[in-house]
C-alpha cells in the first residue's frame, strides 16, 4: 500500500481516539446526571447510545473495507483472456504439426514465424496498417496523425515504394501503436504486383486495417476488401479526400460503399476525412483552400482501440497462429501426396509383370488381383491412420468390387487397349493389355485411398463410388494417359516378351 495511504489511516486513527475520549466523558457526565433522577433510565440511554455507537462503526467499517484492501491489478476483460488462451493453445499445436514438416527450409520458415508470434504474445505496440491503392492518399493520412511530413506524398501512384512504420500514440489513448505505410494496390507492371503482394501480407499480419480510397469502390479494391475481412480481419474503411466532394454528393457516395460490401459496414467503420485537401476554383476567381480534417477518423479510432483494443490484438494472434497452422497443413499435405505418388507408382508395376503372365478367370478378377492390401497398409501410415493387413485387405476388397461394379475395369481394358494398339504391334498390344490394365486399376484405387485417408477415413458424402469414379476421370486426361501407356510398355513388354 503506498505510503500517503498509511498516514492517511494514521491521522485518521489518532483524531478517531481524541472523538472517542470526548465521546466516553460526555457519556459519563450525561449518566451521571440521568443517574441523579433514576438509574434505569440513566442506563437504558447509554446502552442506547452504545449499541447506536457501534453499528455506525461497524457500517463504517463495511463501508470503507474496498478503499482499505490494496486495488488489485485491473483485468483483461473476458474475451480478450479467451482468445488468448485459444491462441496459446493453438500456437502450441501448431508448433508440434509443424515439427512434422520433412522439408527443412519450409519448416524452418514457419518456426520461425511460431516463434515471433509466440515471442510478442505479452507487450507488443498495436499495429495498424494503412493500406488501399497508389495516390488514394495514404501516406498524407499518416503524415496528418503525426502531424508531421514523415513518408513523401505525391501525385503519381507508386510514391511509396516499400513498408515503413511510424510509433504513434494517439492523444489520451490507450497504448502505443505502429503505424505502418504499404505501398498501392493495383498498380500496373510485375513491380507494382510485387509490391501489392507485400501490401497484402503487411496487411494481414496487421491488428487493424485501415482502408484507404478516394472514391468508389473499383473492382480492384472490392475483392480485396472483401478478401480481407472474409478471412477476418478488422477493417476500418477510410473516404479520404472528402474536400472533394459537396456535402450531399459526399453522403450519397458513404451510404452507397456502406451497403456495397457485405456483409454491410457498420456507419462507424466508415469514416470520411480530408488528409491534405487541395485548392479549390472559386466562381468568382481566387482559390479556397480548406483545412485538413482527420477527427473523424482519431474519433473512431480512439472509440475503437478504448473498446476493442485487446480484443482486436488477441483475435489477431488467433488468426495469425490458424494462418500458420493452415500453411503447415498445405506443406505436410503436399509431403504426403509425394510419399503417396513413390508407393502408389511402386506397386502399380509391381503386380503389373505377374498379372500379365498369370492366367485370371474373368475381366473383373483383375482388380482383386492387381490391388495389393499391403499398398493400402503403406498408404494408411502416411497418413498417420494406421490400417492393419487385414484391413487393407477388406478395403482392398471392396474398392476392386466398386471398380467392377462401376464398369471401370471394363472401362480401362477398353481405354488402355487402343492406346497399347497404336503404339505396339497388335499381338504384343494384346498380351501387354492384362498387365498395364492390372497396373493403372492399382493406381486407381491407390489414388482413391488417399482421398479416404486425407479425410480421416471417410469416403465423403458421395461415398466410395464417387471417389473412385472421380479418381477414374482425373487420371484419364490425355497428358497422364500418355505418360502412362509409355511407362507402361517398359515396364511390362520386357517381361511378356520372355514368356514362350
Ligand atoms: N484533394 C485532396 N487530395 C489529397 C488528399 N490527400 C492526399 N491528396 C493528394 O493525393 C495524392 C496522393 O497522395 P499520397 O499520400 O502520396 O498517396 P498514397 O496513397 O500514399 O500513394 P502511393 O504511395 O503512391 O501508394 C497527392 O497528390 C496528395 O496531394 C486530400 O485529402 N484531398
Ligand atoms: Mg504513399
Amino acid at each position: 500500500m503506498a505510503r500517503w495511504r498509511w498516514g492517511f489511516i494514521l491521522v485518521g486513527l489518532l483524531l478517531g481516539l481524541g472523538a472517542l475520549l470526548l465521546l466516553t466523558d460526555s457519556l459519563l457526565r450525561l449518566y451521571t446526571a440521568l443517574a441523579l433522577v433514576s438509574p434505569l433510565l440513566a442506563r437504558l440511554v447509554l446502552g442506547a447510545i452504545v449499541l447506536a455507537g457501534l453499528g455506525a462503526t461497524g457500517f463504517s467499517i463495511y463501508q470503507l473495507g474496498p478503499f482499505l484492501r490494496p486495488r488489485r491489478r485491473q483485468r483483461l476483460p473476458q474475451a480478450p483472456r479467451q482468445a488468448r488462451a485459444a491462441a496459446t493453445a493453438n500456437l502450441e499445436a501448431v508448433q508440434r504439426q509443424v515439427e512434422q514438416i520433412q522439408d527443412q527450409v519450409a519448416r524452418q520458415a514457419l518456426q520461425q514465424k511460431a516463434q515471433a508470434l509466440q515471442s510478442v504474445q505479452g507487450d507488443r505496440d498495436f499495429t495498424i496498417a494503412v493500406f488501399g491503392v497508389g495516390s488514394a492518399g495514404k501516406t498524407a493520412l499518416i503524415n496528418g496523425l503525426l502531424g508531421q511530413p514523415a513518408g513523401e506524398v505525391g501525385a503519381a501512384m507508386g510514391t511509396t515504394q516499400s513498408q515503413q512504420s511510424y510509433p504513434w500514440q494517439l492523444p489520451n489513448g490507450p497504448q502505443p501503436i505502429q503505424l505502418i505505410d504499404t505501398p498501392g494496390i493495383a498498380e500496373v507492371g510485375v513491380a507494382g504486383t510485387e509490391r501489392e503482394q507485400a501490401a497484402r501480407v503487411i496487411a494481414a499480419e496487421a491488428d487493424l486495417v485501415l482502408f484507404v480510397i478516394d472514391d468508389d469502390l473499383r473492382q480492384a479494391e472490392y475483392s480485396v476488401l472483401q478478401s480481407l475481412m472474409g478471412m477476418g480481419k478488422r477493417v476500418l474503411v477510410v473516404l479520404n479526400k472528402a474536400d472533394r466532394y459537396p456535402q450531399a454528393d459526399l453522403d450519397a457516395l458513404l451510404e452507397r460503399l456502406r451497403s456495397r460490401v457485405v456483409p454491410p459496414l457498420s456507419p462507424n467503420d466508415l469514416v470520411a476525412v480530408a488528409a491534405l485537401p487541395q485548392p479549390l476554383p472559386q466562381v468568382g476567381g481566387g482559390w479556397l483552400q480548406m483545412r485538413p480534417n482527420l477527427l473523424p477518423l482519431q474519433t473512431r479510432l480512439a472509440d475503437l482501440l478504448r473498446q476493442e483494443g485487446e480484443t482486436i490484438m488477441a483475435d489477431n494472434l488467433l488468426l495469425q497462429t490458424q494462418q500458420i497452422g493452415a500453411s503447415a497443413r498445405q506443406v505436410i499435405d503436399h509431403q504426403r501426396q509425394t510419399q503417396a505418388d513413390l508407393i502408389i507408382d511402386r506397386y502399380q508395376w509391381l503386380g503389373a509383370g505377374a498379372i500379365a503372365i498369370t492366367p485370371l478367370p474373368g475381366l473383373d478378377f483383375l482388380a482383386t488381383a492387381a490391388i495389393n492390401a499391403q499398398m493400402v497398409v503403406e498408404l494408411s501410415q502416411v497418413y498417420g491412420c494406421e490400417v492393419s493387413l487385414e484391413e487393407g485387405k477388406a478395403l482392398a476388397l471392396s474398392v476392386a468390387k466398386t471398380l467392377a461394379g462401376l464398369g471401370l475395369v471394363k472401362g480401362t481394358v477398353d481405354l488402355l487397349a487402343l492406346g497399347l494398339q497404336t503404339n505396339l504391334a497388335t499381338v504384343l498390344a494384346g498380351r501387354a493389355l492384362k498387365g498395364a490394365s492390372g497396373a493403372y486399376l492399382t493406381r486407381i484405387a491407390g489414388k482413391s485411398f488417399v482421398e479416404y485417408f486425407r479425410q480421416n477415413q471417410s469416403w465423403g458424402d458421395g461415398g466410395m463410388g464417387a471417389v473412385v469414379e472421380q479418381q477414374f476421370r482425373l487420371n484419364q486426361r490425355d497428358a497422364v494417359m500418355k505418360a502412362f501407356i509409355k511407362e507402361a510398355i517398359t515396364r511390362v513388354v520386357p517381361i511378356i516378351s520372355e514368356q514362350p
